[in-house]
């Protein structure tokens, strides 16, 4: 018997077939973006219907977008058959209808997408008390922060670590580089690189958490491959471009830090959250902010960073490990590339750049060049600091840092690099000097622009 559809009901259901499936069966990797059904119209009989969507991402790059909204476009039409068979036997029809995929260009856009976006929040991602339930059950778990973790990747992954072992979970944090000195008071025995963990793990665990990023093909080989061995895995991050994609996900791009996120989570998971768990977190907030100072930093942030001093952190002994820590070496390689910078366009431009024999000079280390890009943008007037550093392998690393309207992104892509508007980076075969000329004409090009 064939159903009969009120206007516009058929469209609807359509469209959540269509919904149900791209969030749990369809598996083509063009279709991991973001994508979202924005409406389905068809005729009344459901011979025909045309599917809206859009392709929801950071718009660093026009042109990639695009690229993006035509491979989700063909992916979709590669699994036509698929979705029509579906339909067919979910509406139960006796011929399924005929799709049309057009991308989603309505002015109601830009109006729709907020709505879009908290749908799939509210669909991906999971309550505290969930996720402190989830925990609750796993016996064997490991915890992956990004490669070269910051204070707020290791910070997040150290406190979390530390509670679910003094609730008697078998738990290590995977870091398979060494750990930065000004870091190494977060590890209370927690850390462990991948070649290390026991055999136990290395034939499967329960439950992988990714912390602080959401893409398992970013971490070190090691970690990669004990990360698939995993039965489950979660993910709790806090960057606007991260996928919920996994069994449990935890991603929040309003906060400042994931160690945000994670002290919601501990507070829902127990009754008072140890001061070493509380320091980690706090360590994790203070250096993602910038010790408070950059604009990600909420009134919230400011409530747990309370919270976390009620627990027993000292703001002065965290600060003093991360920030008073430097190698002897910090300072004069810190000498030499401010040595070296040259400041242009009257001012707004400063460049700076770092051999390996100036390292070696000094002894320094790569942490030890932390925070130089920074440094050169705290000057008064300079709207854009470039630094250049030459890698082991005899590449030149450049890292871009804007202040108010340069978009760093845009001139890093230009050399086949990425980032956001503000910080952004990429890396080159050519020689130092070249790089600087190149870099120089770009510059003024856009620099006069406006
Ligand atoms: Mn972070």
């Amino acid at each position: 018997m064939r159903k009969n559809f009120r206007d516009g009901r058929v469209g609807g259901e359509i469209q959540k077939v269509i919904s149900e499936l791209l969030r749990n069966e369809l598996k083509d990797k063009r279709l991991s973006a973001m994508i979202s059904i924005t409406d389905v119209k068809a005729t009344k009989d459901a011979s025909f219907a045309t599917v809206y969507f859009t392709v929801l991402g950071e718009r660093v790059d026009h042109d990639a977008y695009e690229e993006e909204k035509k491979d989700v476009l063909e992916a979709l039409n590669g699994a036509k058959g698929l979705i029509r068979g579906r339909i067919c036997q979910e509406l139960q029809l006796r011929h399924a209808p005929d799709l049309a995929f057009r991308v989603d260009e309505s002015l109601e856009y830009g109006r729709h997408i907020e709505s879009v976006i908290r749908d799939i929040h509210d669909k991906e991602t999971m309550s505290f008390e969930k996720i402190a339930d989830v925990l609750d059950e796993q016996e064997t778990i490991l915890l992956f922060p990004h490669k070269s973790p910051d204070g707020d990747a290791l910070g997040s992954s150290c406190g979390l670590a530390f509670v679910l072992r003094e609730l008697d979970k078998h738990v290590h944090v995977i870091v398979d580089e060494s750990v930065p000195v000004a870091l190494q008071f977060l590890d209370n025995g927690l850390i462990l690189k991948s070649s290390d963990v026991s055999r136990h793990f290395q034939d499967g665990y329960d439950l992988a958490i990714l912390i602080d990023n959401a893409e398992p093909t970013r971490l070190p080989d090691g970690a990669k491959e004990l990360f698939s061995k995993a039965s489950k895995t979660m993910c709790i991050d806090h960057h606007i471009t991260s996928t919920p994609a996994y069994d449990y996900n935890l991603i929040d791009s309003t906060r400042a830090a994931t160690a945000e996120i994670i002290y919601d989570i501990l507070a829902e998971y127990v009754e008072e959250i140890p001061e070493k768990a509380a320091e980690a977190v706090y360590a994790g907030i203070v250096t993602d902010t910038g010790r408070f100072s950059y604009a990600n930093t909420t009134p919230r942030t400011m409530e747990i960073a309370c919270e976390l001093l009620k627990l027993g952190v000292s703001p002065s002994d965290v600060s003093k490990r991360i920030y008073q820590s430097n190698s002897p070496a910090k300072l004069k390689i810190e000498g030499l590339v401010f040595d070296t910078i040259e400041y242009l366009y009257s001012n707004m431009c400063a460049i700076a750049y770092m051999t390996q024999d100036m390292m070696r000079s000094v002894g320094a280390i790569d942490e030890d060049t932390e925070g130089i890009s920074e440094a050169l943008r705290s000057v008064r007037g300079v709207e854009l600091a470039i630094f250049l550093r030459e890698t082991e392998e005899g590449k030149v690393k450049i890292s871009m840092r804007s202040q108010d309207f340069f978009d760093a992104s845009q001139l890093a892509s230009h050399f086949g690099g990425g980032g956001h508007k503000r910080a952004a980076g990429f890396i080159t075969s050519k020689p130092l000097e070249e790089i600087i000329a190149l870099l120089k004409e770009q510059v003024s090009a856009r620099i006069h622009e406006r």
